[in-house]
């Protein structure tokens, strides 16, 4: 028995956050079990892309003098430089032809986490349609709560998929505290996508 999965239709778009080298294992600035986002992701774009439905990804696209280093007195070490092999996308990750990519912190300064902030992505979701998004990728704690929370703060619905998405926790417990903010804020906890089986 597995618990039910959302059921992705017209309106919906996936939102990866960030799924780039630097975040996984051996990477920069590595999330702990980033990588066990990667097979939840490659199915829920896989399923996505079969139904037509607009899949999004946003990467951490920074200068290499970036405001949020620690050489700049930042709190992060340097990460996801923009070209750099860091910044890539994971590999496997298969996105379908029609992905729109969405590069966020690019100016030295401000930082930031949001896929909204400064990017456009808040029309362009409206003018494809999309009064849902549901959100996987890292880190919970950081950018992916920053999306979630502008997501919501803009009228859109959204769904978390708990199962792919992953937490930095520099203090523990950091990411679950993001989840249980993301649903007070109204946000849904999904663990998965895909049909019932
Ligand atoms: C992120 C820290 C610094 C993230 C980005 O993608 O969650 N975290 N830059
Ligand atoms: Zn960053």
């Amino acid at each position: 028995m597995s618990l039910p999965a959302l059921n992705p239709g017209p309106g919906d778009a996936l939102l990866v956050v960030d799924v780039q080298r630097d975040f996984l294992p051996g990477g920069a600035l590595a999330v702990p079990c980033g990588n066990a986002v990667l097979g939840p992701l490659r199915r829920a774009i896989a399923l996505f892309a079969e139904r037509g439905l607009p899949v999004i990804a946003t990467r951490d696209w920074h200068p290499p003098d970036h405001c949020s280093f620690a050489a700049q007195g930042g709190p992060w070490p340097a990460h996801c430089i923009a070209e750099t092999s860091g910044a890539e996308f994971a590999p496997g990750l298969r996105f379908p032809p029609g992905v729109e990519i969405v590069s966020k912190g690019v100016e030295r300064t401000p930082d930031a986490y949001s896929g909204f902030d400064r990017t456009g992505l808040g029309p362009r979701l409206g003018a494809l349609g999309v009064r849902r998004v549901i959100v996987g990728g890292l880190a919970t704690d950081y950018c992916v709560r920053a999306t979630v929370l502008d997501a919501l703060a803009l009228g859109f619905a959204v769904a978390v998929l708990t199962d792919a998405v992953r937490a930095v926790d520099v203090e523990a417990g950091d990411g679950e505290r993001a989840l249980q903010e993301m649903a007070e804020r109204g946000a849904r906890l999904e663990h998965a996508v895909g049909e019932t089986p």
